[in-house]
């Protein structure tokens, strides 16, 4: 195996831990803090987490480890999509569990949540963990998108904690794996399995996090790097003084990265899709928004620009979610196979205009074909549009293209368009963590272990006051259901982690709102460059802005 000089460098990077954490393995102690109850309906997720509701959250403190006797077993798990530490969090779990017993052991399960249930796993030691110190990416184990959430796996799930001797689970994963994390965790209680389960919070749409969770990891690391290209872009944008780049970046659904990326880098436009659900834009009132800036730009010599679009945008537009309600309606079941034989485009053109609502198909009738066509090729497997696969840059950018040829023709624009198309997402989730995530990961990772010694189950591992050097960082533990609540999913009620979505009253968006006006106009782009590892404090540990706007931090 050959390695880059920065994968060496990055070896040798000693991840920094809470300072409470960092007196030795005999030095760290229990102070439990309050009983919890659930974020609401109490009274339902009592009765469905009969045996892991209430416990107190809990901090660690400096005092005597009288949890050092036991030997533990652990299995740990990567679930879902990648986020840069996700190897630290297996690295600080491991150096705690080895710290603590020399004999204790890890077990890494293979290719996510499925790993566990297929009894697929490697036993984790020095020579493998020291590969993957301070890197980027999930490939130390694998990752994978398996739900447990039967029955019938948790009792497989147990059986092969059975067979290794497994006393703890580690789950590192988003809020549905952590749902699902407290499910198992309630399981193996009721059962009486002596396994506990302890979850870390991870993802780089940053929408797993609450007044517990400052946030989750790979956030830090993820915007980084998408602002980095954006500052680049922004800056070629501005030399060449010819296009309008349209910039697509990941987040399922809440607009966390979109927001965290226009408050590093102050493009033209960003749209935050929290707020076209508030105000029930259209899409052409958004589109018209950013024309708006198309022009006032050109009126001033500036033919070009920058405009960011969160990945899920378009499932917060209300006329386009009726559209595609109405289009999985039309090709549920059998009607897929006809729509399918339909030959040509015009005949299927036909056929959804029999199908759709006048309304929808107004909507239907705006999109460029392209679009028009990727709403009916790509389906989920329960048979829906997987509106993540649209192309939501090139549709806003062809929409404002159509507004602004109509104002030429009134004579209201005279400047040139000229669109190109990007989007961010996979190039950002495996970067090498930056030193805040190398540090909050191991951190996360250390505290789980320190967690099961105690032995908690069905918690969250929590670092907190994150926007202060490491040092001042706090420890501790929340039971995970402090976090649920009860949400309709596929026509029932389940208990589950409420998904963050950006605050519109919250100090990031309202920073934003404040200034996105003058930076529709005018140029003010901002330059980020390359995450810095090595050198001066100030540019290597900065938090996102929009923790540090979050924190009251100017
Ligand atoms: P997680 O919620 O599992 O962290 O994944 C989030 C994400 O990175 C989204 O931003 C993106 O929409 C999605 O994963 C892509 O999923 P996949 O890796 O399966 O293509």
């Amino acid at each position: 195996m050959e390695f880059s000089p920065l994968q060496k460098a990055r070896y040798a990077y000693k991840p920094k831990l809470p300072g409470m954490l960092r007196n030795g393995i005999k030095e760290i102690c229990v102070k439990e803090g309050e009983a919890t109850n659930s974020v609401a309906d109490q009274e339902k997720i009592k009765a469905l987490f009969p045996n892991t509701y209430g416990k107190k959250e809990i901090t660690f403190e400096k005092g005597k480890n009288n949890a050092l006797d036991k030997k533990q077993v652990v299995g740990v798990i990567l679930s879902g999509g990648q986020a840069p530490g996700g190897h630290n969090v297996i690295c600080g779990l491991y150096d705690a569990l080895k710290a603590t017993n020399k004999d204790n052991v890890l077990y890494g399960f293979k290719g996510g949540p499925s790993g566990l249930v297929e009894d697929k796993y490697q036993i984790l030691d020095d020579e493998t963990i020291n590969l993957y110190r301070n890197t980027g990416g999930f490939d130390i184990i694998g990752s994978g998108r398996t739900k447990l959430e039967t029955e019938e796996q948790f009792k497989v799930a147990a059986e092969v904690c059975k067979k290794h001797g497994i006393t703890a689970i580690v789950i590192i994963g988003g809020d549905d794996s952590n749902t699902n994390a407290a499910v198992l965790a309630e399981y193996f209680q009721a059962h009486n399995t002596g396994v506990s389960v302890i979850g870390c919070p991870k993802t780089i749409d940053g929408d797993l996090k609450n007044e517990d969770i400052e946030c989750s990891f790979g956030f830090d690391t993820a915007t980084k790097t998408y602002s980095e290209l954006i500052g680049n872009i922004e800056r070629d944008c501005n030399s060449a003084k010819k296009y309008w780049h349209f910039i697509k970046v990941m987040g399922r659904s809440a607009s966390h990265v979109a927001l965290e990326c226009a408050l590093e880098t102050q493009p033209n436009i960003c749209l935050i899709s929290e707020e076209v659900a508030a105000k029930k834009m259209s899409l052409s009132q958004i589109a018209n928004t950013i024309a708006d800036s198309v022009c006032k730009r050109a009126e001033n010599g500036m033919n070009f620009g920058v405009a960011i679009i969160p990945e899920g945008v378009v499932e917060f537009v209300p006329e386009f979610s009726r559209l595609i309600a109405e289009i999985n309606e039309l090709l549920a079941g059998e009607k897929a196979k006809e729509f399918n034989g339909l030959k040509s485009w015009n005949d299927k053109y036909a056929y959804i205009e029999r199908g759709l609502s006048k309304d929808s198909m107004n909507v239907f009738k705006i999109l460029p074909q392209t679009i028009q066509q990727q709403l009916f090729l790509e389906r989920d497997p329960h048979g829906n549009v997987q509106v993540s696969l649209i192309e939501s840059e090139k549709l806003f950018s062809a929409l404002v293209g159509n507004i602004l040829a109509e104002r030429k023709k009134k004579g209201e624009y005279k400047g040139k368009y000229s669109a190109l198309h990007h989007f961010f997402g996979y190039e950002g989730r495996c970067a090498f963590p930056s030193n805040f995530d190398s540090d909050y990961c191991y951190s996360l990772g250390y505290n789980a272990f320190m967690l099961i010694q105690y032995g908690f189950n069905g918690y969250l591992s929590k670092i907190s006051n994150l926007s202060k050097p490491a040092e001042e960082w706090v420890a501790g533990g929340m039971p995970i259901t402090k976090m649920m609540n009860i949400e309709r999913r596929h026509g029932e009620d389940k208990p589950v982690i409420r998904k963050a979505l950006v605050e519109l009253d919250g100090a990031p968006f309202k920073y934003f709102a404040k200034n996105r006006d003058k930076w529709a106009v005018e140029t003010c782009y901002t330059f980020p460059g390359a995450i810095q590892y090595f050198g001066p404090s100030e540019v290597c540990d900065l938090t996102t802005r929009t923790l540090a706007l979050e924190k009251g931090i100017k």
